[in-house]
């Protein structure tokens, strides 16, 4: 089995947001929205992979935490999953995404119910939802 790993990078200010990323390649998602991130390099770790492809993507470094509790199946060898991260250095800047955004909870949910999140991450959408409320 292979991993993709994603970044649910949060942060606190008001409330609490999650960053999104829009995507712009293949064709079919294109314009939708993912938690950054790419697929693990042959014995990498996810954290290390994740800190690795946020570098390259969004030039920041992050802190990875645990991992969220859903992983995807996206294709009979390759699995999706997440882990929780935060920004030690830098600002998001779109290297390879169409664009960034920071969304609190019921930004999320609006984009959920707007089929706007690439499908595989709506898996993560209840336990997102279930942090960025949590304040
Ligand atoms: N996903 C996905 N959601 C999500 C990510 C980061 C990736 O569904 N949040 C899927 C999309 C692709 C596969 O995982 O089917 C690899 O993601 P990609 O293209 O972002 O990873 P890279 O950049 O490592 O792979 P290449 O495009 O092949 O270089």
């Amino acid at each position: 089995m292979r991993f993709v790993v994603a970044g649910a990078v949060v942060r606190e200010r008001v409330e609490r947001e999650l960053l999104l990323a829009q995507r712009s390649y293949p064709a079919d998602v294109a314009g939708l929205w993912e938690l950054p991130g790419g697929k693990l390099a042959p014995g990498e770790t996810a954290p290390a992979a994740l800190v690795r492809e946020l570098t390259e993507e969004l030039t920041v470094t992050v802190r990875p935490g645990a991992a969220l509790t859903q992983q995807v199946l996206l294709q009979p060898d390759l699995t999706l999953i997440a882990h929780w991260a935060t920004l030690v250095d830098g600002v998001p800047r779109a290297v390879e995404h169409q664009g960034l955004t920071w969304v609190d909870a019921d930004g999320l949910a609006a984009m959920a119910a707007g089929g706007e999140l690439v499908p595989a991450d709506t898996a993560w959408v209840p336990e997102l939802l279930t942090y960025l409320r949590g304040r």
